[in-house]
């Protein structure tokens, strides 16, 4: 890997992912995204693995894209290239991602901590779609996952004018899980990732997939979602362990069957 160190046991059950271009901010590149493509779809096929934490350095997450190399594209080229196949496989990620946040988290940055499941970010956490500013605007999501996590007069604004957005802010306006000093974020999305980690993996992911569904869904669809992934968990040995457990005043081991 150029750009990406992978630990994937980092603890037990938890995969660790760092971009690794600290000159250029861990600008997203191509070769840097294909990386990341396919480092997620190995973890996901990896059965240690429950949870998987991405994170960049304390100075950036990412600055975005990687303009130096988009700059003089033309729309044929980027049709072509078909970046999006890369990013969608990532969105199929099926075991929960949790992004640990610090510095800039801009353009295809704050995208991709918006693909994660959940985010924890430090105090240094800056968010925003500046891309209003270089004569374009988000295309992987900002304009849609940013909406629905902070609302239309906070997303239009940061959209139209290219505004960060601090980490405080992004806490109370629901972007973020957590914010905590920046010598913190890591062990904290730690802390986040070994809880879901103690969990059934399987009901983990069916959970994650019918939350997911309430952003595509109408509600009585997403109900009806959501009852089906429900009635699949009782097939489970995992729910029969969660619940004999529960009876017997002990910790579940759960196991992933
Ligand atoms: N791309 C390339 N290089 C970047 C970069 C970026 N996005 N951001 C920073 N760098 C590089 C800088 O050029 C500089 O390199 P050298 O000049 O030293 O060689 C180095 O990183 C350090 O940056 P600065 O010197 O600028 O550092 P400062 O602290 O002064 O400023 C900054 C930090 C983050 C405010 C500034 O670097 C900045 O404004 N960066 C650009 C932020 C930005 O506009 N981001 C949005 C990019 S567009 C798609 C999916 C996604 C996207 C597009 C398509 N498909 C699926 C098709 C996403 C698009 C974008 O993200």
């Amino acid at each position: 890997m150029q750009f990406l160190k992978v630990t994937p046991q980092a603890e037990p059950n938890i995969a660790l992912i760092e971009l690794n271009r600290p000159k250029e901010l861990n600008a997203l590149n191509l070769q840097l995204m294909g990386e990341l493509r396919d480092t997620l779809k190995a973890l996901d096929q990896d059965p240690e693995v429950r949870v998987i934490i991405l994170t960049g350095n304390a100075r950036a997450f990412a600055a975005g894209a990687d303009i130096k190399e988009m700059a003089g594209r033309t729309a044929v080229d980027m049709l072509n290239i078909d970046q999006f196949s890369t990013w969608d496989q990532i969105k199929k990620t099926k075991k929960p991602i949790i992004a640990a946040v610090s510095g800039f988290a801009l353009g295809g940055g704050c995208e991709l901590a918006m693909t994660c499941d959940m985010i924890v970010a430090s105090e240094t956490a800056q968010f925003g779609q500046p891309e209003i500013k270089i004569g374009t605007m988000p295309g992987a999501g900002g304009t849609q996952r940013l909406t629905r996590s902070v609302g239309k007069q906070w997303a239009m604004e940061m959209v139209l004018t290219g505004q960060f957005m601090s980490a405080e802010k992004a806490y109370q306006a629901g972007l973020v899980n957590k914010v905590v000093p920046v010598e913190l974020y890591l062990s904290e999305a730690f802390k986040l990732a070994r809880q879901v980690a103690a969990m059934s993996p399987i009901s983990v992911q069916l959970a994650k997939e019918s939350v997911l569904q309430a952003f595509n869904l109408t509600l009585n669809e997403g109900l009806l979602f959501e009852r089906k992934n429900f009635y699949l968990t009782f097939a489970s040995e995992d729910q029969k362990e969660g619940m004999q457990a529960f009876v017997e005043k002990r910790t579940p081991n759960f196991k992933g069957k």
